[in-house]
């Protein structure tokens, strides 16, 4: 403000030009060790709370236009969300993030494990009895929903650094936001971006979920961007049942399990139902294959090489558990339905969702055991041909057993 354009001459007059140089170095250099001191009490800020919110790295990254912009336009152009149209809606927002937080200028970037799952670590106070046991659920969903336990913990976070800044500006956001959150995490130094398009650390793997707090606080970036270790590795591509990672780091949705299981709101296509295997809501198949995880799965004894098969081979006691579960989805009534799963990822996927995705699980893991619930839908104006295909695919079963 000083040395405004108007008024530069004259101080070039009154000063000299090799003393208003050093003048201006001195307030850059001045400015930089505010920033950098600034930088060091944050780095210990966040450190000091680490291990109580449970979240195993974090970093901060202006609030620029994300680097993957375009690669996100070109998602968007091909109609790769499907029928996510919130994805299309948040194009203009998500390319000039500071339009929808016009107070922005930096975020905060934190991952949050949420393996092993159902510990205290990913629930906080929201700690639900996850409702199922034996349909594959994703291990992100076994528990309480992230989006008020992760929330919880950021917003605990924020009202301390509004306590320590008062005349700035913090918010929380998490997943379901116009921010490209694995652009920032990638360039706040938590991860490169995978070939399944998941964000994973060297140590911490890919089984974390990504939590931000906007801030106005003017933040440069203090880590490296970390390089791209997938290598010659093809992994993920080759394990994806439905074939749904199309190329490096480009997911076609419409494809992806996570997205048949949870996010759709019609019936998989008859040519991926099969593929669908047993899963129930989610897909971990591609993280569970990769690499930089199998230390993680390791450590908690976890049989990552059954979690990898696109379908699980069922053991009695299992068979029978499953078939109780799902025909309660396929038996009770839209309000049993939620309130069953109320304050888990479950809710996300509604009645009908969890119906229809009993009903592919039912068929691909030969439960005949459901053929009065099965059959009830013949006539239902959703999900009938839904239902004759299950029908149909236990026949097929039948055949492949008798050959
Ligand atoms: C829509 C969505 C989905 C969709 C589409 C996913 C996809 N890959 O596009 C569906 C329903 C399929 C889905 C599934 C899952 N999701 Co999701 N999802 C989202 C959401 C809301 C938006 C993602 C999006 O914009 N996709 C469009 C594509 C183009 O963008 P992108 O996924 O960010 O992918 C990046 C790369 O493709 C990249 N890219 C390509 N080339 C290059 C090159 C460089 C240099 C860089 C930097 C980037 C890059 O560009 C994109 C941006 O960085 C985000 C939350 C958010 N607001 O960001 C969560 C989010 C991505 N999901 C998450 C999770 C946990 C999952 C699941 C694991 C859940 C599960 N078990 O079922 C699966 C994983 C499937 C997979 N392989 O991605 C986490 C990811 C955490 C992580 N470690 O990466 C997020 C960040 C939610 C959160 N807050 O934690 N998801
Ligand atoms: S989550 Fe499952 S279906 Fe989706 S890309 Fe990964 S392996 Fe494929
Ligand atoms: S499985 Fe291999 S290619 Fe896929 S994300 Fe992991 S390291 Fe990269």
């Amino acid at each position: 403000m000083l040395f405004t354009d108007s008024l530069w001459p004259l101080s070039w007059l009154l000063l000299g030009y090799p003393r208003f140089s050093k003048v201006i170095t001195r307030i850059q250099k001045e400015s930089e060790l505010m920033s950098q001191t600034l930088q060091t009490s944050l780095q210990k800020i966040l450190e000091r709370h680490q291990a109580q919110l449970g979240y195993s790295h974090f970093g901060w990254a202006e609030l620029t236009t994300p680097i993957s912009f375009p690669v996100y336009q070109e998602w968007i152009q091909q109609g790769l969300h499907g029928e996510m149209n919130y994805l299309k809606d948040h194009l203009a927002k998500k390319q000039s993030p500071k339009t929808h937080w016009p107070m922005a200028r930096s975020s905060f970037a934190f991952a949050f494990p949420y393996f092993p799952v159902g510990t205290p670590a990913t629930q906080g106070s929201t700690a639900v009895a996850f409702p199922i046991a034996s349909p594959r659920v994703s291990l992100y969903a076994q528990g309480a929903d992230y989006h008020f336990w992760l929330r919880e913990k950021l917003e605990s976070l924020a009202s301390e650094l509004q306590t320590i800044f008062p005349s700035e500006s913090f918010t929380c956001a998490t997943d379901s936001i116009p921010l490209m959150e694995r652009d920032l995490a990638y360039r706040a130094g938590l991860g490169w971006i995978g070939k399944n398009t998941c964000l994973i650390h060297p140590q911490k793997g890919s089984l974390f979920l990504l939590g931000e707090i906007i801030t106005s606080l003017e933040l440069s970036n203090p880590n490296p961007m970390l390089p791209d270790f997938c290598g010659s590795c093809n992994r993920c591509i080759q394990a994806c049942p439905t074939q749904a990672i199309v190329a490096d780091k480009k997911l076609d949705a419409r494809k992806c399990i996570s997205y048949l299981t949870i996010e759709s709101r019609k019936v998989p296509d008859i040519e991926l139902r099969v593929k669908m295997g047993d899963w129930f809501f989610g897909c971990d198949i591609c993280q569970t294959v990769c690499p930089w995880n199998q230390k993680i799965f390791k450590a908690f004894a976890y049989p990552a090489s059954h979690e990898a098969l696109p379908q699980r081979p069922l053991l009695a006691d299992q068979r029978q558990k499953l078939v109780q579960d799902l025909s309660f989805f396929l038996k009770a009534s839209g309000k049993q339905i939620q309130k069953k799963v109320r304050s888990t990822p479950l809710a996300r996927a509604g009645a009908f969702g969890l119906r229809r995705n009993a009903m592919v699980v039912a068929g691909n893991q030969n439960l005949t055991e459901l053929r009065g619930e099965i059959e009830s839908y013949l006539q239902n104006e959703k999900l009938s041909d839904l239902a004759k295909w299950t029908l149909a695919r236990w026949q097929d079963l039948e055949l492949e057993d008798r050959n």
